[in-house]
């Protein structure tokens, strides 16, 4: 994968670089897209209505079977050369921040530390009820198979029904990672934005409020987002071969 030289040389030079990534940085570790992950009895949802509360309280059994049917493919799944490239890349910027839309943490597996999660995490799970965090058992439960519904666990504190730890459509994100990742787009020097549709708000608009403050603004996807118009480059392949290629070819050049 040829990169711009002028792209190499930016990175080389840069102090601060900011990787917001979405659902494609998984896919070649074996993970659907947020907008393919339904499959079998979810085959006739579309995401936005099994992401949310409402959904959640008229079939919390169908929800929690999704997310445990996800959590699963993660627990299954391995970081891929994409996440790892993400996470080498800090040995050769002075500082590098890992925006993600993602709730699985194959970042953290590979070694990115740190890591902004706007959309909370698969293996975070909390009380519906009173918010408290509940602990899952470890390891990988019973395969609850593409579309089996589950009888989520119950808080030990209220009794109230566990749910995910994620953010569902509707509720906010969690401040203290909003904040920080516009303070993150407001200083850095290049934002890539790694397989993600761009269209899931708030967190679409950070590649344009790094872009306001200067920032240059890359996009690896193999296909078209409104993104397009708005990247300085647009690297159109998987992530799992760009970012390896970025990585060597700024590596390869001189200090
Ligand atoms: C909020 C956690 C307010 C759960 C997720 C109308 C207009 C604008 C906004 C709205 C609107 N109506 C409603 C809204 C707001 C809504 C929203 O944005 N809706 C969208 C659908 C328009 N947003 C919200 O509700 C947010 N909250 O606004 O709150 C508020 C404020 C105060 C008080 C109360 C309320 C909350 C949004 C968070 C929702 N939760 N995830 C879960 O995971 O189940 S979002 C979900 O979508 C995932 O996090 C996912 O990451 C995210 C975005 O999807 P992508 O990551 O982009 O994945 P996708 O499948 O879409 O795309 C994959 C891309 O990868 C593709 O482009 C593909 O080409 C590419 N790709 C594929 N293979 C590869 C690849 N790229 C590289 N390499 C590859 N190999
Ligand atoms: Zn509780």
């Amino acid at each position: 994968m040829d990169i711009p030289a002028d792209l190499i040389t930016t990175v080389h030079n840069a102090n601060h670089v900011v990787f917001l990534t979405g659902a494609g940085v998984s896919a070649e570790s074996g993970i659907p897209t947020f907008r393919d992950a339904l499959t079998g009895l979810w085959a006739n949802f579309d995401a936005e209505q099994l992401a949310s509360a409402d959904a959640f309280r008229r079939d919390r059994e169908l929800v929690w079977g999704w997310y445990e049917w996800r959590r699963m493919m993660v627990m299954k799944a391995k970081p891929n050369a994409a996440h790892r490239a993400v996470a080498e890349i800090s040995s050769e910027v002075r500082r590098v921040d890992v925006i993600t839309q993602n709730v699985d943490d194959l970042h953290e597996r590979a070694g990115s530390q740190n890591v902004i999660h706007l959309h909370g995490r698969l293996n975070r799970p909390v009380c519906f009820a009173c918010q408290r965090p509940h602990e899952l058992s470890p390891g990988i439960p019973d395969e609850p198979e593409g579309g089996r519904r589950l009888a989520p666990p119950r808080c030990e504190y209220c009794g109230g029904y566990v749910r995910p730890g994620v953010v569902w459509f509707g509720e906010p994100l969690p401040r203290r990672e909003w904040n920080a990742a516009v303070a993150a787009c407001e200083t850095c020097d290049v934002l890539f934005s790694v397989g993600t549709s761009s269209i899931v708000q708030p967190a679409a608009s950070l590649p344009s409020i790094a872009a306001r403050h200067g920032a240059m603004v890359v996009q690896v996807n193999p296909n078209w987002t409104s993104l397009d118009d708005v990247a300085a480059f647009n690297l159109a392949g998987g992530a799992a071969v760009v970012m390896p290629a970025l990585f060597e070819a700024v590596r390869a050049r001189p200090r």
